[in-house]
């Protein structure tokens, strides 16, 4: 288990005046970071945090919440991310599943956390703005991380409905930032742009390359086309990572303009790009690179090369350099499928994950022997090695990147006293790329409309999940097997949109 310095600690040292974070019109050098981050690390060592503790963090793309980030890796405890979108039901799996010891909100978000208390009482939560009055416990920092041990755990939905806890560690982080920057490779004067969720791995990572080359982050508070346009036109940023959605809203924004020339790399992933988008943005001289990459794997496992991005269009690249890639039967994973074959899209490599956390079943299914990850995605690669991302994994719905299992919302209707089935499958949307549309059968002399189970859903589901469609029928189609036939339901929610 080998050790590296504390990023945080190392980039103060090593380039202590440089600028770490643009926010508006404030700048932060690496220095005031560590200081920043040393001040609120030991009101956490007050709160109990230390090497073993794991800290659920719900926060907003703001300062003091990379403050707070840094300042869990100083006193060696795990960050359990959670996507503020959520509602407390949801949020209360997640923390009961990661067991962690506290809870660390912005103030923002006190309502749901008012509620979460309310169901875990045993659950310590502390609201960022009171860390300020918390008197520290100088407890030693922690100046080395091991690789293998967890530094995050983010929490990605499966096909059962119950999300499962991806273990990433340092060393997982390191080779993704390792990984990216030999193929994008760095310039002093790089900026990255930080305008998709902290919680997000999309998000999170562009921290830790910050930290690692000892460049900027530009951080949004939230997704602001209006301000980004502009910082992209004025040549604030040199790279910029985006979800399909965001880059068309900015697209749109941008009308017949174009962007300063220090702009160098739109990193577009999450999810499947429209060519047509692709289209306008190479026109238009934006260097879009498409990416593949999951929570499993630390973000970016596969991105186009800069002398690709404008003739592989279409493509998410080559594996980066630490990282491979396969093609294999999605009927016997250890069957190799040759090039233009579309099979299922194994990776491996030190960005892979850990594991899923107490996860023991969906972890043997994930791995083959050798340390090769099943992503569940399909995909082929061409003749040359580019690997082209046919279709994602099975039933999942990814709406403006933001991932949605039907089996989520499934769970949620049939707990609905009057809904006896219920199926929910992805139906294509100009605005998000693909929304959930849901199918229901009425029980028996109940009556329940689109409306009472819209507002059902809306209690116990984010709002990005929550059905755009609705239709009832008298029985969903099964075949002879009793098996749902979810494919006849997706043609017929695309007629129905
Ligand atoms: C697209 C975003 C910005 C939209 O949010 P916005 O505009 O801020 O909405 P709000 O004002 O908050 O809400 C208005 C209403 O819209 C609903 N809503 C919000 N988001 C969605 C959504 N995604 N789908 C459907 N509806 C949505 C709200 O609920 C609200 O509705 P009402 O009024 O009914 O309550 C936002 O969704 C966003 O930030 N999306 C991006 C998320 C993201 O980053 N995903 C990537 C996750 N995957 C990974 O991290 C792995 C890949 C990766 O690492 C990567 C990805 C991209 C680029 C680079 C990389 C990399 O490898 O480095
Ligand atoms: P997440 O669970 O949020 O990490 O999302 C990862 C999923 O996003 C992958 O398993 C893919 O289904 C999808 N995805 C990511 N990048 C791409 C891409 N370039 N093209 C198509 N789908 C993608
Ligand atoms: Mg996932
Ligand atoms: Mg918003
Ligand atoms: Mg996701």
């Amino acid at each position: 288990n080998e050790k590296i310095p504390n990023w945080t600690a190392k980039r103060a040292f090593l380039t202590p005046d440089r600028t770490a974070v643009i926010f508006h019109d404030e700048k932060i050098t690496f220095r005031q970071l560590f200081q920043e981050a040393k001040k609120t690390a030991e009101k956490l060592f007050r709160l109990g945090c230390g090497s073993g503790k794991k800290a659920a963090v719900l926060l907003k793309n703001r300062p003091e919440s990379l403050y707070l980030l840094a300042a869990l890796q100083l006193c060696g405890t795990v960050t359990v991310f959670l996507n503020h979108r959520l509602t407390p039901g949801e949020l209360l799996f997640q923390l009961k599943d990661s067991g962690a010891d506290l809870l660390v909100a912005d103030e923002t978000f006190r309502e749901k956390c008012e509620a979460i208390r309310t169901e875990l009482s045993a659950l310590n939560i502390v609201y960022l703005r009171e860390l300020d009055g918390l008197e520290g416990k100088p407890d030693p920092l922690k100046e080395e991380f091991a690789l293998d041990d967890v530094c995050s755990v983010m929490y990605t939905s499966g096909t059962t409905g119950f999300p499962k806890g991806v273990l990433q560690t340092y060393g997982n982080h390191w080779w993704s930032a390792v990984g990216s920057v030999i193929n994008l490779g760095l310039d002093p004067e790089d900026a990255w742009a930080l305008a998709v969720p902290l919680f997000h791995i999309s998000g999170f990572s562009i921290f830790i390359r910050s930290l690692i080359y000892g460049i900027p982050v530009v951080l949004y508070e939230k997704f602001e086309p209006e301000r980004i346009n502009r910082d992209l036109r004025e040549g604030k940023i040199s790279i910029i990572s985006l979800v399909p959605q965001m880059l068309s809203a900015l697209i749109e924004g941008l009308g017949d303009g174009t962007y300063h020339e220090r702009l160098r790399c739109v990193l577009l992933g999450g999810g499947p790009a429209p060519v047509r988008l692709l289209q306008i943005c190479k026109e238009k001289g934006i260097p879009v690179y498409q990416t593949y990459g999951l929570t499993e794997t630390c973000s970016q496992i596969v991105t186009l090369a800069p002398e690709d991005s404008l003739e592989k269009i279409g493509s998410a690249g080559k594996p980066l350099f630490p990282n491979q890639l396969r093609i294999v039967s999605p009927d016997d994973p250890e069957t190799d499928l040759a090039s233009k074959q579309i099979g299922e899209i194994a990776v491996k490599g030190p960005v892979v994950m850990k594991g899923y956390y107490r996860r023991e079943e969906s972890n043997a299914k994930s791995f083959l022997p050798g340390g090769w990850f099943l992503t569940g995605d399909l995909g082929y690669v061409d003749e040359e090695g580019f690997l082209y991302v046919v279709d994602r994994r099975a039933d999942l719905i990814i709406s403006g990147g933001e991932n949605i299992y039907p089996a989520e919302i499934e769970n949620v209707l049939l707990s609905h006293p009057s809904v006896q089935e219920a199926c929910v499958v992805g139906v294509d949307d100009e605005k998000w790329g693909q929304v959930p549309f849901a199918f229901y059968v009425r029980k028996k002399g109940c009556e329940v409309g689109r409306e009472e189970l819209e507002q059902y859903c809306r209690k116990h589901l984010a709002s990005y999940k929550v059905p755009k469609g609705w239709e009832e029928v008298d029985r969903l189609p099964r075949n002879a097997a009793n098996k749902l036939m979810r494919r006849e339901l997706k043609k017929l929610a695309k007629e129905l949109r």
